[in-house]
């Protein structure tokens, strides 16, 4: 079988073997979320997206940066994103043409970080090129899957009642799997009240980094529920520490936030900090990290996933194209636009089946039509790049 991470190398087919990038637009638009949504870090009423678009070719290419307006999740923020692409990375896109995937992120390897940045201009740059070869953007990462397996991420309700109504609305709309945001105080009580309404429920929960070693005697009590897994219960770049807490646990843990490359992603292995990785695009600076992170689990037979960071449609179409490679096994956190958003960027929106399933798009790039006037009519700054 061809590795998904040989699509690095494979050549553009346009003139020269090499595309000259024309224009890059960088813009910010705010969507407004249905409900806030809270985490062991924060809580967030609206979404100010990043859209990036990529001209070349005769074609437009869109990506999407997940950054949040807080460094919370990440040390990434719309702020920083934003100066770090135009100031650096787009300049580094711009001064010469594209030969593939790889050539790209060699041009922002040297730029130590920001990986979400990254990632935005990769997004756009393979939804040009699959648009130019007028092949879907799985067909081109080499993704075979028709349909992927979803599930849904919960945030900390404000009472237990709201979140085990929320569990019903979302098995109602045949989720497969319900991951439920936890922190210290919102945590055993809450996930032992869900297991019992649902015993055969595929259950998982995510603590974002809310936890320490010390705490190892009280996540211990999170083993009786037959967890799907313990996303990320310590700190944000921390290996070694998980590799002590999964030896202590039956429960598999998952990482999330510690996983940035493919660099870390082997030495989650290697020290056995994890059974199951969380694959970011954006987390991970763009395809070509994530494929490889896929491949190397694939190999392994460690089942990955594919998370989410309430994106809008370009980048929820992103991660189905990503979700439709063979090694992702389990749900995804890519639920239906409306989960998040009353109108979506893209049309038609992404809807989720009675199966718990999201089809994988078969038309060209992204495989969805970006919808211009909506985005227009919500966007709050847009910068212009071009070659000097
Ligand atoms: C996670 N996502 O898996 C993240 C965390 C997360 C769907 O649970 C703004 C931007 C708000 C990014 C809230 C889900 C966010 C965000 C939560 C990411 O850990
Ligand atoms: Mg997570």
């Amino acid at each position: 079988m061809q590795k998904q991470s040989e699509v690095l190398n494979q050549t553009v087919g346009v003139v020269d073997d090499r595309l000259a990038i024309e224009r890059i637009e960088l813009r910010t638009v705010r969507l407004p979320l249905n409900e806030p949504f809270e985490t062991s870090f924060g809580r967030i009423d609206s979404r100010l997206i990043v859209l990036l678009s990529v001209q070349g070719g005769g074609e437009t290419g869109w990506g999407e940066v997940v950054a949040a307006e807080e460094p919370l999740y990440s040390y990434e923020t719309v702020g920083t994103a934003s100066h770090v692409i135009r100031d650096y990375l787009a300049p580094a896109l711009l001064s010469e043409p594209i030969r593939d995937l790889a050539d790209l992120a060699q041009r922002l390897a040297p730029f130590r970080g920001h990986n979400m940045a990254k990632a935005g201009l990769e997004l756009a740059y393979m939804d040009l090129l699959a648009r130019l070869q007028r092949q879907s953007l799985s067909q081109l990462i080499g993704a075979t899957r028709d349909r992927v397996p979803v599930g849904v991420s919960l945030g900390i309700q404000p009472t237990l009642d709201q979140l085990l109504q929320r569990v019903d609305r979302y098995l109602g709309l045949g989720y497969q799997r319900i991951k439920l945001k936890i922190k210290p105080g919102w945590d055993v009580g809450v996930v032992r009240e869900v297991r019992r309404r649902h015993p055969s429920l595929l259950l998982s929960v995510d603590a974002n980094c809310a936890y320490t070693l010390a705490d190892e005697d009280h996540l211990k009590k999170l083993e009786e529920f037959d967890l799907l897994m313990i996303e990320q219960p310590l700190e944000h770049d921390d290996l070694i520490d998980h590799a002590q807490l999964q030896s202590r646990l039956q429960t598999r843990i998952c990482l999330d936030e510690s996983v940035t490359s493919i660099g870390r992603a082997k030495q989650a292995l290697q020290l056995g900090s994890c059974r199951i990785i969380n694959i970011k695009i954006g987390r991970v600076g763009g395809y070509s990290q994530a494929l490889q992170i896929h491949d190397l689990c694939y190999s392994k037979g460690i089942p990955v996933w594919c998370g989410g960071m309430l994106e809008s449609g370009i980048g929820r179409a992103h991660n189905i194209a990503l979700a439709s490679l063979p090694g992702f096994t389990l749900p995804g956190d890519i639920s239906a636009s409306s989960r998040y958003f009353a109108r979506d960027l893209i049309v038609p929106e992404v809807t989720v089946s009675s199966d718990g399933t999201v089809a994988s798009p078969r038309g060209p790039g992204l495989g969805f039509d970006v919808d211009l006037d909506y985005i227009t009519a919500r966007t709050e700054t847009v910068t212009r790049l071009e070659p000097h």
